[in-house]
C-alpha cells in the first residue's frame, strides 16, 4: 500500500532547487530594516520586471484600502508600518495583511513599490548600509537562476504579517475567473506521455478549469508545491487551486511513465512554469512526480522547483 510519505519518495533522483528554502533561512535571521533593504535591492536588481496586467487584476480592491491610510502617513508612520510587517508585530495592519491570499499580498507590495520609487511612500534611506550578513544574502539571491529569485521573493512576502492562525484560517481572496472556453484551449503535448490524466491536468489547470481538475484526484490526495507540505484531500486541494493557481502556465515538456507497486504507475514530467506576474519573461524549470492508482486517479502529485535547466533532462531508470 502506498502511503503518502512513501508517494512523496517517487524520483527519488528529481534534484530540487534547495537553494530556496536556505537562503530563506538565513534570510529570516536578518533584522526587519536589513530585510526590507534587501528587497529593495534585488527587486531593483530584477529590474522591476512585473508584468503591468498582474497587478491591475481584480485583486487590488482588497489592498485599496490599507494602502490608502499607508499612503496618508508621515514617511516615519510608513517605515515603522513596513518593520512591523517584516517583523511580524500584532498590528491591526499586520492582522488584515495576513489573512490575504498571496496574490493580494504581492499586489500590495508591488503598489507600495511604485509609491517608493515615485517618493510617495518612505524609501529605503539614502546610502543604507546593510549589515555583512544582509549583503552575504543578497549576493546569494543574485547568484541563483531567476525563477529561484522569484521563489525567494515571493517566500519573503508570504512570511510577513501577524496570523494568529498560523495559516489555518480563511483567505481573503480575489475573484475567480471562469475557465477558458473549450474552443480558446491550448492543449499541451508532452515527448514520452501520452497518459489521459496527467495531459488532464495540464490541459485544465492552464484553463483555471478547477471544478474538472479536481475530479482527477483521489477523494484522498495529495499535491505538494515547491518546499511545502502536501495538501491532502480533494476540499484543500480546490481551495488551494482558487486561491493561488489562477493564470498559471504550464509547458510540459518531455517524461516518463513506469508501473509502481499494486497496479499504481508513476509518472515524472519536467517543463517549466510561468506565473501571470512575469508572464512568459521568466520561465521557471520544474518537474512534476505523480502517482496515479489503477484507475488513473491522482493518489499525489508533487510539484519540485529544479535545481538547474539540466535536471530538466534527467529520467534515471
Ligand atoms: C519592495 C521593498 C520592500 C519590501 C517588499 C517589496 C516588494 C516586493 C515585490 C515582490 C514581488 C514578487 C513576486 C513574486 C512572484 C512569484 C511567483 C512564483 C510562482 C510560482 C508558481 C509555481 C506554480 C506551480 C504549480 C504547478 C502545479 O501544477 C500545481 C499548482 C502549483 C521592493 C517594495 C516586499 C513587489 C510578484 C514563484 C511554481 C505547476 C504548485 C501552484
Ligand atoms: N494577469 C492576470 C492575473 O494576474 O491574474
Ligand atoms: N508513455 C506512456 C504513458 O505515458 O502513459
Amino acid at each position: 500500500m502506498f502511503t503518502l510519505e512513501r508517494a512523496s519518495k517517487i524520483f527519488p533522483e528529481t534534484l530540487a532547487a534547495d537553494v530556496v528554502p536556505a537562503v530563506t533561512a538565513r534570510y529570516r535571521l536578518l533584522s526587519a530594516e536589513d530585510q526590507l533593504a534587501l528587497i529593495w535591492y534585488a527587486y531593483l536588481e530584477m529590474g522591476r520586471t512585473i508584468t503591468v496586467a498582474a497587478p491591475g487584476a481584480a485583486r487590488m480592491q482588497f489592498a485599496e484600502p490599507v494602502l490608502q491610510q499607508i499612503r496618508g502617513m508621515s514617511f516615519a508612520e510608513q517605515s515603522q508600518v513596513m518593520c512591523d510587517l517584516a517583523n511580524r508585530v500584532d498590528t491591526t495592519i499586520g492582522r488584515t495583511y495576513a489573512a490575504w491570499s498571496v496574490n493580494i499580498k504581492l499586489g500590495f507590495w508591488y503598489q507600495l513599490g511604485e509609491w517608493m520609487a515615485a517618493g510617495l511612500v518612505a524609501p529605503i534611506p539614502e546610502g543604507y548600509q546593510l549589515s555583512a550578513n544582509a549583503s552575504a544574502v543578497l549576493n546569494s539571491v543574485k547568484q541563483v537562476e531567476q525563477g529561484q529569485q522569484i521563489t525567494l521573493l515571493r517566500n519573503f512576502v508570504v512570511d510577513m504579517g501577524y496570523d494568529p492562525q498560523k495559516g489555518e484560517g480563511q483567505r481573503v481572496m480575489e475573484p475567480v475567473v471562469a475557465p477558458t472556453p473549450e474552443e480558446l484551449r491550448k492543449k499541451v503535448f508532452i515527448e514520452g506521455v501520452i497518459n489521459p490524466t496527467v495531459v488532464s491536468y495540464m490541459d485544465q489547470l492552464n484553463a483555471n478549469d478547477f471544478d474538472n481538475l479536481i475530479e482527477l484526484f483521489l477523494p484522498d490526495g495529495a499535491l505538494q508545491p515547491p518546499f511545502q507540505k502536501p495538501i491532502v484531500g480533494r476540499d484543500a486541494i480546490l481551495r488551494f487551486f482558487r486561491e493561488d493557481c489562477q493564470n498559471l502556465r504550464l509547458l510540459p515538456e518531455r517524461g516518463f511513465a513506469e508501473p509502481a507497486d499494486d497496479g499504481f504507475t508513476q509518472i515524472k514530467v519536467t517543463g517549466k512554469v510561468q506565473t501571470p506576474w512575469f508572464g512568459a519573461g521568466i520561465g521557471m524549470n520544474v518537474a512534476w512526480r505523480f502517482l496515479l492508482n489503477p484507475e488513473g486517479k491522482i493518489y499525489f502529485v508533487a510539484i519540485d522547483l529544479l535545481a538547474s535547466p539540466a535536471e530538466l533532462l534527467k529520467f534515471a531508470r
